[in-house]
């Protein structure tokens, strides 16, 4: 079993694929934005998850092409969304090492001008984590998105180790709150206060919130009470392919 090497044929040999989550928007009841997941079917193996070869692809160096690829795959289906008159704004997941890449900046830019999107349309989704090892930098990196245009998301809030003096630089428009906090919502008061704090952070810093690992109707009714915007989990909708979605955001339930 080699998956780092397996790992290098999935680009060429054309085993990744994009899988779409809903984020609903708690005011509109509609869902505007989608977070896009990878997906890696392995020749024998079949469906690897992603949680199984993003950290190899971090650690070999095969995270740039992939990000790369995720980002160019999601461009095209905004595209694609874009078409049929669906303005959806796409997450992309960016790891700590993408922001270390000399021209990671670059590449997106570019890619934006080929593909002709909006940045509006295209969230960043960084974790808190990914900000810590060079905080100065990814501040200034993030800002030089910010300024372009994307919507800045900060991914897995609460779990890493930032402090909120960092917090208060980061050049974002959006956290979303860690799912580990969301699941058990109903019956943890703890988390329940941890929730609550942390929208009314974010709100009195200018931030919107997504919360994640919405598995029941108690967490949804519950964070819409305390004016979340976004909300994401299996409740609402798993992550699905493109061609499973498409008709769900065109014919909303
Ligand atoms: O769907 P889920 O099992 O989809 O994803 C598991 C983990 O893998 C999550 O932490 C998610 O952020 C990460 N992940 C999914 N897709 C991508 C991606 O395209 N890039 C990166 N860097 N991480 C991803
Ligand atoms: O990028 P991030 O680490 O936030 O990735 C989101 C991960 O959470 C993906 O693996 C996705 O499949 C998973 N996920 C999405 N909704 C739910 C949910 O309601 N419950 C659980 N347990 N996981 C979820
Ligand atoms: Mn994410
Ligand atoms: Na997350």
């Amino acid at each position: 079993l080699n998956l780092i090497n397996d790992l290098r044929q999935a680009i060429p040999c054309n085993q990744f694929e994009l899988h779409f989550q809903p984020k609903l928007c708690l005011y509109s009841l509609k869902v505007t934005h989608v977070e896009a997941l990878v997906r890696w079917t392995h020749p024998t193996l079949g469906m690897i998850p992603p949680d199984n070869f993003i950290p190899i692809a971090e650690k070999t160096g095969q995270i740039e092409g992939l990000t790369r690829w995720v980002f160019v795959a999601a461009l095209m289906q905004c595209t694609e969304w874009n078409k049929l008159a669906l303005d959806i704004n796409i997450s992309v997941n960016i790891s700590a090492e993408n922001l270390k890449e000399s021209d990671f900046y670059e590449f997106v830019c570019q890619m934006m001008t080929i593909q002709n999107i909006k940045p509006q349309q295209i969230t960043l989704e960084v974790t808190e984590s990914s900000v810590v090892d060079d905080p100065k930098s990814a501040i200034k990196l993030l800002g030089k998105f910010k300024d372009y245009g994307f919507r800045i998301s900060i991914d897995d809030y609460g779990t890493g180790y930032s402090s909120l003096a960092q917090l208060k630089q980061l050049p974002v428009h959006e956290l979303k709150i860690d799912k580990s906090f969301i699941q058990r919502l109903e019956r943890d008061l703890d988390d329940q206060i941890i929730v609550r704090s942390t929208i009314d952070l974010a709100h009195n810093m200018g931030l919107k919130v997504v919360a994640e690992g919405i598995e029941d109707e108690f967490s949804l009714l519950w964070l819409a009470q305390y004016n979340c915007e976004f909300a994401q989990g299996y409740f609402i909708s798993r992550p699905k392919s493109a061609s499973e979605l498409t008709p769900w955001l065109l014919n909303p339930p």
